[in-house]
C-alpha cells in the first residue's frame, strides 16, 4: 500500500479579456492530458485541485459565481488568470456574472482573490503584458495581471507565462517546477518569465538558421529559406518553440511554414509590426545580396 502523503492543491481559474485561446491551448495538453491533470496526481506528491474552471466546470450561472465565492474562502490557492483585465470605467468592461444583484468584473475578482493566492499566474500575453486585448487603441483601458497588482499595491508572487496561446507545457511544467523545487528556485527573467521555457530566442534552435546564416531568405511562401523578410519574428522572440514544438510534438509554426509571430514578446502586438512585416533592427548576414542576387541568376537561367 502506498502510505505517500498527497498535497491537495487548489487552484481557481479565472478569465479576463480573451479569445479563449490560452485554455483551449492548455485543456489540449497531450503529456500529460487534461484527464491526467485532472484525476491524477501528475507531480509527485500533489494532487491539483481546479475548484473553479470556467471552460472545464459544468456549473454556470448563479451556481458558479456561488462557487468562486466559497472557492476563495480557502486561501492558499494557485490563482490563474487568462486574459487582460479592462481597467477603465471600474472594469466594467469584462463582467463573469453578478454577485448580489451587482455585476461581478474580471478587475473586482482579481482585486478579491489576488491577495489570498500562495502565487498568481498569468496565464497567456493578454494576461502577462496586455496582448491582443490591450493593443492600440486599447478602448476598454485593458491591462496585464501584473500591472493591476502593481496599481493596488498587491505583492502575491506572479509568474507569467506567456503565448498567444501558451504552450500547455508551460503551464503544467511551471507548477511542477514551483510545487517540487519551490518558487524561490525558478528562475525567472525581466518579464517574470520561467527561464526553463522562455531562456533563448527561438533563432537560436530554428530549423531555419543555417538559410539565415547563409543569407538564403524566402521571397513567398512556400520558398526554401529563412522567413525574417516574410515577417518572421523570431530573431527576436524568446521561447522554446523549436525545441518542444505543439501539438504533441507534432509540428510547430515555423516547421510549417508560418513565420513566428513573436506572441511571447511584451511587445506583441503592436510594437513588433504586422505579422508579414519583416523587423528592422536585426543584422542580416552580408552575403545576403550576393545570394539573392545568385536565386535571381539561378531563376533566370531555369
Ligand atoms: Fe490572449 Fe488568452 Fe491570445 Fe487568446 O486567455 S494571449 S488572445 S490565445 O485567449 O488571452
Amino acid at each position: 500500500m502506498d502510505n505517500k502523503k498527497i498535497q491537495t492543491i487548489s487552484i481557481i481559474n479565472i478569465q479576463g479579456q480573451n479569445c479563449t485561446g490560452c485554455v483551449t491551448s492548455t485543456i489540449c495538453s497531450e503529456y500529460p492530458s487534461i484527464k491526467n491533470v485532472l484525476l491524477q496526481d501528475i507531480i509527485p506528491g500533489f494532487k491539483l485541485e481546479f475548484i473553479f474552471h470556467p471552460n472545464i466546470m459544468t456549473a454556470s450561472g448563479k451556481l458558479a459565481m456561488e462557487i468562486l465565492e466559497k472557492s476563495a474562502e480557502k486561501k492558499g490557492y494557485i490563482l490563474i488568470i487568462d486574459g487582460a483585465i479592462p481597467a477603465d470605467n471600474n472594469g466594467i468592461y469584462c463582467t463573469t456574472g453578478e454577485k448580489d444583484g451587482k455585476k461581478s468584473t474580471i478587475l473586482g475578482e482579481t482585486l478579491a482573490l489576488s491577495p489570498d493566492a500562495m502565487l498568481v499566474i498569468a496565464l497567456g500575453t493578454c494576461a502577462s503584458f496586455g496582448g491582443i486585448a490591450s493593443a492600440n487603441p486599447n478602448p476598454t483601458g485593458a491591462k496585464s495581471v501584473g500591472e493591476i497588482l502593481l496599481a493596488h499595491n498587491i505583492k502575491t508572487p506572479l509568474v507569467n507565462i506567456p503565448g498567444c496561446p501558451p504552450h500547455p507545457d508551460w503551464l503544467f511544467g511551471t507548477i511542477e517546477e514551483i510545487l517540487t523545487k519551490g518558487l524561490e528556485n525558478l528562475e525567472l527573467d525581466d518579464f517574470k518569465r520561467p527561464k526553463i521555457y522562455y531562456g533563448k530566442l527561438i533563432h537560436e534552435n530554428c530549423l531555419n538558421r543555417a538559410y539565415f546564416d547563409e543569407g538564403k531568405f524566402a521571397k513567398k511562401f512556400g520558398d526554401e529559406g529563412c522567413l525574417y523578410e516574410l515577417g518572421c519574428k523570431g530573431p527576436i522572440t524568446y521561447a522554446d518553440c523549436p525545441s518542444r514544438q505543439w501539438n504533441g510534438r507534432a509540428n510547430w509554426a515555423i516547421g510549417s511554414g508560418a513565420p513566428c509571430s513573436g506572441c511571447t514578446s511584451p511587445e506583441f502586438p503592436d510594437l513588433l509590426g504586422d505579422f508579414y512585416e519583416r523587423i528592422i533592427d536585426v543584422e542580416v548576414p552580408a552575403n545576403e545580396k550576393k545570394v539573392n542576387e545568385k536565386i535571381k541568376i539561378e531563376e533566370k537561367n531555369k
